[in-house]
């Protein structure tokens, strides 16, 4: 592919980026339209369920495209869903060529889309820049890939990598920047998700409050022996708790209901069978915001996909402070679960970075190609 062909599928990624906290359930998409000449004549992306997809936004602007092409993060879909299929916008606007990063993991599309375009005569290309969009939409496609919930650990450190002091201050390592940053994540997850002892040594809302994605979301405690109480600062404000519990406690169960929490209780629960439960209930991402154990859980079960850290530039020491991640670790580093697609930013004197578990997007694309 043509190097200004590239240039128009990173300008519709970076487009379909827009729709970040507001597209889902529906993917992020972005997409491009150029004329015969191969000049940009429409640009889209898809804001909201309901709204526009992005080819659909794109014609708008671009009107009809006789002999052009369409650059589109995304396959266009062949259903009617809130709104008509894409492929006949594709088709209606004349364009001769559609290019695009991936096909739709969608069971209504799955390469429909794809073959109704060849068979109306138009060139279709896929694949270029497939990662990259395959990374973009790691929600989406995780959920609708894996019928689970996509899984993000999280967490602020120093430069020297503790989470808190011996004495257990860590409010706060990360600069304001940086703590913005982190709100900014919980706008991007369904369920905001940490480990009783977070619970009650920080007493978090684990809400979002940025008002950047619509609606509130689901707060989760894991909390074998049910220590959490109803005076916990997570009960008065709005939106769902869900509190994932071994405990025997009726008295606190009955009390933590009457204040609308669900109460879940099992003899065990696995990290694998709360995220099942989750993703029963509609969960489609978690993000895990601590402490150490609850992170060093999901690391050790593999339990999870991206991993978003906030460095901040302090030096704490001490044998005695804390790392992100607890529990036995690995004996040898040839074991070390591996992180890949780092990203690196700055919020600030905080430096962020951002990764993805080693595999996870060869393995999408691989189902992707299949669809
Ligand atoms: C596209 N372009 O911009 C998007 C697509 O119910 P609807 O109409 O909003 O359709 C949602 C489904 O459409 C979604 O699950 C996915 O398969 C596809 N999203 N497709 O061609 C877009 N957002
Ligand atoms: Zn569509």
């Amino acid at each position: 592919m043509r190097d200004v062909e590239i240039g128009h599928l990173r300008l519709a990624l970076r487009l379909a980026a827009r729709g970040r906290y507001t597209a889902y359930p529906n993917p992020m998409v972005g997409a491009v339209v150029t004329d015969r000449g191969g000049r940009r004549i429409g640009r889209g992306y898809h804001h909201a369920p309901g709204q526009a997809h992005a080819e659909v936004a794109a014609f708008a602007e671009s009107g009809r495209a006789r002999g052009g092409t369409l650059y589109v993060t995304l396959e266009p879909c062949s259903h009617h869903g809130r709104t008509p299929p894409c492929i006949d916008a594709v088709v209606a606007s004349g364009v001769g060529r559609v290019v695009a990063c991936h096909a739709d993991p969608d069971f209504r599309v799955r390469g429909r889309g794809l073959r109704a375009l060849r068979d109306a005569g138009i060139e279709v290309a896929v694949g270029p820049l497939a990662r990259e969009a395959v990374r973009l939409n790691l929600r989406y496609l995780v959920e609708k890939v894996e019928a689970r919930p996509m899984v993000t650990l999280k967490w602020a450190q120093s430069l020297d990598g503790k989470i808190a002091t011996a004495s257990g201050e860590s409010q706060w390592i990360s600069s304001p920047k940086g703590r913005q940053w982190a709100l900014a994540l919980r706008e991007e997850h369904d369920a905001i998700l940490v480990g009783s002892g977070t619970a009650l040594a920080d007493d978090p809302s684990l809400d979002r409050r940025l008002g950047l994605a619509p609606g509130p979301n689901v707060r989760v405690v894991l909390d074998r022996r049910l220590r959490v109480t109803s005076r916990a600062r997570l009960l008065t404000v709005d939106g769902p708790v869900i509190i994932y519990t071994e405990s025997g406690n009726e008295r606190r169960i009955a009390g933590l209901r009457s204040r609308g929490v669900r109460v879940a209780r099992r003899k065990v629960w696995t990290l694998r069978s709360v995220l099942r439960d989750l993703h029963r209930l509609g969960v489609g991402s978690v993000l895990v915001e601590g402490g150490a154990q609850v992170l060093g859980g999901f690391v050790a079960a593999g339990e999870f996909d991206r991993v978003e850290v906030c460095t901040a530039p302090k030096l704490i020491g001490g044998g005695g402070a804390p790392g992100p991640i607890a529990g036995s670790g690995v004996a040898k580093l040839a074991d070390a679960p591996r992180i890949e697609a780092m990203r690196t930013g700055r919020r600030g004197p905080d430096r962020v970075m951002s990764g993805v578990r080693e595999g996870l997007l060869d393995h999408l694309l691989v189902e992707l190609g299949g669809a």
